[in-house]
């Protein structure tokens, strides 16, 4: 409920971990837990990754034990890809339960850490990865940690798609994001803050490349460059930025600073949001209540009028309202886990609204 964002007690961070593959999530997960225990501070970490064959760190939820994505591929006859975000897709059937067991670790534990899918799309574009997200965004202070490859980021191009990419996922999930620039042993992101900060120094950049591509006009992808990079100054301000290695341990430190503002930022920015989704789906479902009863009742009415004949009250208004009361109950019967409705709590989805789109599982296109 919405009180429990106010609690006394506080309530430990969600980290999730996105990155394109080989950005060094995996490696990241294992270096802040290292860190996290060398604090006596213990994580509690959750392998979304079905397809990860070793994991460094040890997880207290694997989605491995849950789904044999091997099998999953096999049974569905699915590419690995597919097998991917099937497997996924079946582990959110289950993350009712996965919530309830991070609600009773809440209390002893300071962070909890999403480790996500290699291929970056599995998750940020799929109804599970949506579906997870603001299960626990709506449940505990989140923050996304957009994993980059540094040394592989730093051609302006490259830099750009990358920043872009983090940019949809921001305004998708609206939550405090956090800009990890990764690998710093091998090259310092001295020159994406220098990107980020300075337009023209971009552009400079920019320019620069177009001279090595093609010696003359300009092109169309560096002009279609300009323009987005403008789109992007905008999405700069305001971000966190940290230089990490999640080999070496540098940079961790200013990471964990950089979590904290972001949950005050999650505080004062999705609470609010969060709360005002609430009311007006409490509100839209209030109305929706009262117009059912009203057509049902008004129904009842004609009903009454041409078939009742029989003496006193119609026994037919009490059935009606017996049932209104008994729905409830039917909710809680074997019902489909990944309609969000069924997840045990308000669930506010804040990245589709309006509140459509994720319905029954068993109309899911399969993947392939
Ligand atoms: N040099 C260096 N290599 C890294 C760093 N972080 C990850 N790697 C390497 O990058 C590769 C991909 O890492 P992994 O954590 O599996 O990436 P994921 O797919 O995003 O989970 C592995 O070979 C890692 O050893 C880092 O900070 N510095
Ligand atoms: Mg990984």
């Amino acid at each position: 409920m919405a009180e429990n964002m106010t609690n006394e007690q506080r309530k430990p961070s969600v980290i999730i971990t996105i990155g394109m593959a080989g950005s060094g999530k995996t490696t990241f997960v294992q270096r802040i837990n290292a860190h996290l225990h060398a604090q006596q501070k213990p994580p509690y970490i959750l392998n979304l990754d079905p397809a990860v064959t070793q994991l460094p760190f040890d997880a207290n939820i694997d989605i491995r034990d849950t789904v044999d994505y091997a099998q999953v591929m096999k049974q569905y006859k699915l590419g690995p890809n597919g097998g991917i975000l099937t497997a996924l897709n079946l582990f959110t059937t289950k993350f009712e339960q996965v919530l309830a067991l991070l609600e009773k670790r809440a209390s002893t534990v300071e962070n909890i850490i999403l480790d996500t899918p290699g291929q970056i799309e599995i998750f940020t574009w799929s109804a599970s990865g949506a579906i997870i997200t603001d299960a626990v965004a709506s449940s505990f202070p989140t923050v996304v940690a957009y994993i980059i490859d540094t040394p592989r980021t730093s051609a302006p191009a490259t830099f750009m798609s990358n920043m872009l990419y983090a940019c949809s996922i921001l305004y998708k999930t609206r939550l405090p994001f956090i800009l990890v620039f990764n690998k710093t042993d091998v090259q310092s992101h001295d020159f994406a803050l220098e990107w980020m900060e300075d337009f023209e120094s971009f552009q400079e950049a920019l320019a620069d490349r177009e001279r090595l591509d093609a010696d003359g006009e300009q092109t169309y992808m560096s002009s279609l460059m300009n323009s987005m990079s403008l789109v992007l100054d905008e999405f700069y301000k305001g971000l966190k930025c940290v230089g990490v290695s999640a080999v070496t341990g540098a940079g961790i430190k200013e990471f964990f600073t950089a979590v904290e503002e972001a949950r005050e930022e999650y505080e004062k920015e999705y609470v609010p949001e969060l709360k005002r989704m609430m009311a007006e789906r409490e509100k839209t479902l209030e109305t929706f209540k009262q117009e059912s009863l009203n057509a049902a009742m008004k129904d009842l009415e004609v009903d009454k009028k041409k078939t009742w004949t029989g003496p006193g009250k119609d026994p037919r208004a009490d059935q009606f309202m017996d049932v209104e009361e008994e729905n409830p109950d039917d909710d809680d019967g074997d019902e489909t886990y990944l309609d969000p409705t069924h997840l045990g709590r308000p669930y506010i989805n804040l990245s589709q609204q309006p509140q459509k789109g994720y319905g029954d599982a068993s109309k899911w296109p399969r993947p392939g």
